[in-house]
């Protein structure tokens, strides 16, 4: 592998998608060293009897077609299917200490996890342990525990409907509700926004919705990069004269055009399509004042003329809320909202004016939206204007949360939740006969907070990359470091594994496109996507190692060495998945009959109370949430004033912390990822020049230090007074307790920083 492939920063001028998104493909597939394998595998890609994407949550249209991936679907495909492998001897060669050194991008490159390992501090590496010794020392070290709060059980959104079911029960029967997931740090301000608004903490829209909307809204999102099939119906609704509004402060290329990859006649005449009619440019966490200005205009329209803008037959029957909303929205100033949104105020109108005229629209959003201390408020308001003008619960309309990871939904819908509802424990309690936890548990910023002053003892992540993932690295590796016993299920080496506990377990597990062989013979598992889409999917290739496991055969080892049979015969379970599906369909709303209903090509829907115009909130009322707009963005305790406002994001060469790659294509970025993306006149105001290396530092009222070292700034078009960079790589800027107010969603998209000239051009950060 080039490890130090040309840097390079030219501006992207084609559209998303098209030859480069080809040859992207065919390199991912062509260095994937399984290529023949792999392009079998690929084409089952989102197939029925196929797998489901181990990329994003966007969901599939109805439609059959051979080619159901993106470019960037089939680069998590290719990632997972390698045949590079880390085992005992990969170990042998490397101490945890000098894998410590390696970046982010060269730990996963080495290959798919084979062996279970535990930690040797004498030789400071992983060295072999079989199944049952980890399970007994998971077991001993939960069992030491002076209570079940001690323990922390990590979900990351790639664990089945069937893994995460079992983890959910074996936590509670244990005694937690420790539940840190990746969606603290990704929609949970979806979820607690809508939940409060319309009784539902998911989207409530469908993939055919898309194709009827006269509107769709695209707030803070990239889906060129991160749900590039999104591209597709929002260019197909831009063709037959909708409206595609994007609100985002970078001008993101899949956002501007798009070529299809998969259409012959596109790609040889070389001819792309837009894919919006208007694009705004907001401050960072600008949008709760451009959504305030634009309920602003409504009202004065519907002063102007009564019964004109609002749907006043839809507001009586199914609202409440309506007149201290309408007071606040009175009460807010017209200055603040111009100055907070970052956008004029004839902007706010032309967009509220959009809004207005569309008899049918759709909100999508993302982490632009949900990465801000004031997000559950922004998401609120979302919810508001939709409601003054009855869009939602009809066909063509509504909101649309769009998900990240691609059972991320779904985890939550088993009962992955550190605040579970009530119904859940009720309906747990009645099949399984014990009585779970009542108390909230940790989510991320808890469990973080509880490891780091030792309330916490034992770390379990199902999947991801809790080390790199998390805000304030320096804190959150010092967490780990504190624990016990930490222990990683997982499909690849990452810095999760180097940043352990005094006992320290690695555990293999299948990923999405490996064959699953129980007893019962191959399994499939399920998963639900964005529009709430169940669907089953069936690995495709031999695993690599037989000593890899399924996640669902883990949790079943790890529980029933700490629980014995108590409450279900867990190997049992293990034999067959449509026995943890019968106990599914016993619990959970919406899944009866579920072992049926996967025989539907497409898997089945759950279907959304609000298409019924059901509101599940405790008025049986959509409410509508009068909150104030913040006085300033900015925390009030910060000592200095903040040269710049920084947001994370991804490039179009990862997957969260995975690195496939040093390019950013649509950025135009080449060969580097310790990079500031800012406005020149910005960077020369500051006294840099662009190409010059500088350290970032954030500001944060605790006064800690908090710095990346030797980023290099590139002039970019960015909006006056902010700044952009990829993560993981800045997450040592994110303060731990700069979080969404009713959220805890760290704030990656608002990080105060000052530059400095770089002290140190080779330091590591
Ligand atoms: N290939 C690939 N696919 C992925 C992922 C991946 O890493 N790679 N990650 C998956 C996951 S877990 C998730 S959650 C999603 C993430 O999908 P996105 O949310 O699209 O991911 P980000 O890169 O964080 O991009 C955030 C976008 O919001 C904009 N933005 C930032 N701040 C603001 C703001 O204050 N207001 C507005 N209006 N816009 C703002 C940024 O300019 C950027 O375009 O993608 C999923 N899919
Ligand atoms: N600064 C900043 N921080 C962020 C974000 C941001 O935008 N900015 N985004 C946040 C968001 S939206 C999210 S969702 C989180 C993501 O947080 P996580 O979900 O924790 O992180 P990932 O990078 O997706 O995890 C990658 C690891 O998962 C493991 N893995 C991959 N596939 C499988 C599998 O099938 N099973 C198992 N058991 N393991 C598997 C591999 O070992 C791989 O190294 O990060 C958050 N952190
Ligand atoms: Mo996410």
């Amino acid at each position: 592998m080039d490890e130090h492939p040309t840097r390079r920063f030219k501006p992207y001028k084609g559209a998303a998608g098209g030859w480069g998104a080809l040859r992207s493909v065919a390199h991912a597939w062509l260095e994937s060293d399984n290529a023949l394998k792999n392009i079998r595998t690929l084409l089952k890609t989102n197939q029925h009897g196929g797998f489901d994407c181990p990329g994003c949550a966007w969901g599939e249209s109805a439609e059959s077609g051979m080619v159901k991936f993106c470019e960037n679907g089939a680069k998590a495909v290719n990632w997972e299917a390698t045949r590079r492998r880390v085992d005992a001897a990969f170990f042998a060669q490397h101490s945890v200490s000098a894998l410590r050194g390696q970046s982010d991008y060269w730990l996963e490159f080495q290959g798919r996890l084979t062996e279970p390992l535990r930690y040797d501090p004498s030789s400071d590496r992983y060295r072999p342990i079989s199944w049952d010794a980890a399970f007994a020392l998971i077991a001993e070290h939960l069992q030491a525990l002076d209570s079940p709060d001690q323990a922390e059980f990590y979900t990351s959104g790639r664990a089945s409907n069937e893994a995460a079911f079992l983890y959910q029960l074996f936590v509670r029967a244990y005694g937690t509700n420790n539940f840190p997931d990746c969606s603290n740090m990704c929609h949970e301000a979806s979820g607690v926004a809508l939940g409060q608004s319309i009784g539902v903490g998911k989207g409530t829209v469908t993939f055919a919705d898309l194709g009827l909307a006269d509107a769709i809204f695209v707030l803070g999102q990239n889906p060129g990069t991160n749900h590039p099939r999104m591209l597709e119906p929002l260019r197909e609704a831009v063709e037959r004269g909708a409206q595609v509004i994007c609100l985002n402060p970078l001008r993101e290329r899949g956002l501007e055009r798009f070529q299809h990859p998969q259409h012959a006649l596109e790609m040889l005449g070389n001819r792309d399509r837009p894919t919006h009619t208007g694009y705004f440019r907001p401050a960072l966490g600008g949008d709760l004042a451009v959504l305030r200005g634009m309920a602003k205009f409504l009202q004065q329209w519907e002063q102007a003329a009564p019964g004109t803008v609002f749907d006043h037959a839809f507001l009586a029957a199914h609202s409440d809320g309506l007149d201290a909303y309408l007071a606040s929205v009175a009460a807010s100033d017209w200055a603040q909202i111009e100055a907070q949104s970052g956008l004029r105020l004839a902007e706010i109108e032309e967009l509220a004016r959009r809004f207005a005229g569309a008899e049918r629209v759709i909100m999508c959003w993302a982490m632009g939206i949900t990465q801000h201390r004031h997000s559950v408020a922004t998401i609120q308001e979302i919810a508001n204007l939709m409601l003054l003008r009855g869009q939602l619960g009809k066909p063509g309309a509504g909101l649309c949360p769009v998900r990240g990871h691609s059972n991320v939904q779904g985890d939550r819908t088993m009962g992955i939740n550190d605040r579970p509802p009530a119904a859940l424990l009720d309906a747990l309690q009645r099949q399984f006969a014990f009585a779970p936890p009542r108390q909230a548990g940790h989510n991320t910023v808890e469990a973080i907070q509880a490891m780091l002053d030792g309330r916490s003892r034992v770390f379990i992540g199902l999947g991801g990359n809790f080390a790199q993932a998390t805000p304030d690295s320096a804190r959150t590796h010092q967490a780990l470091q504190r624990c016990a016993l930490t222990v990683q299920i997982s499909t690849k080496l990452n810095r999760s594994h180097l940043m352990h506990g005094r006992d320290a377990l690695i555990l293999p597990c299948l990923g999405r496109t490996d064959i699953d062989q129980q007893t019962g013979g191959e399994q499939a598992v399920t998963v639900e996507d964005s529009f709430s889409m169940v669907h089953a999917s069936h690995g495709q290739l031999q695993p690599l190692s037989a000593q890899m496991r399924s996640e669902p055969a883990i949790i079943a080892g790890i529980a029933a060495a700490t629980l014995g049979a108590r409450p279900v015969d867990w190997a049992w379970l293990i034999e067959d998945y449509a026995r943890i599906r019968e106990l599914i369909a016993a619990t959970i709303p919406g899944f009866s009959d579920f072992n049926a209903k996967l025989a539907q090509p497409g898997g089945f829907y759950l279907g959304s109370p609000v298409a019924q115009r059901q509101w599940n909130t405790a008025s049986g009322r959509a409410r509508l949430h009068a909150n104030p707009l913040p006085t300033s963005l900015l925390d009030a305790g910060l000592s200095e004033t903040p040269d710049l406002i920084l947001q994370t994001l991804r490039s179009h060469d990862q997957y969260n912390t995975t690195i496939y790659g040093l390019d950013d294509r649509y950025r135009g970025v080449k060969g580097q990822r310790q990079v500031l993306f800012a406005n020149e006149a910005d960077i020369l105001r500051l006294g840099f020049k662009p190409g010059q290396k500088v350290d970032v530092r954030s500001l944060w009222r605790d006064g800690r230090e908090r710095r990346v070292y030797g980023v290099t700034l590139l002039a970019f078009d960015v909006p006056a007074g902010q700044a952009a960079a990829y993560y993981p790589e800045m997450n040592p800027l994110v303060p731990l307790d700069s979080f969404g107010a009713g959220s805890f969603t760290p704030t990656s998209k608002f990080v105060a920083i000052k530059l400095e000239p770089a002290r140190d051009d080779g330091r590591i950060a």
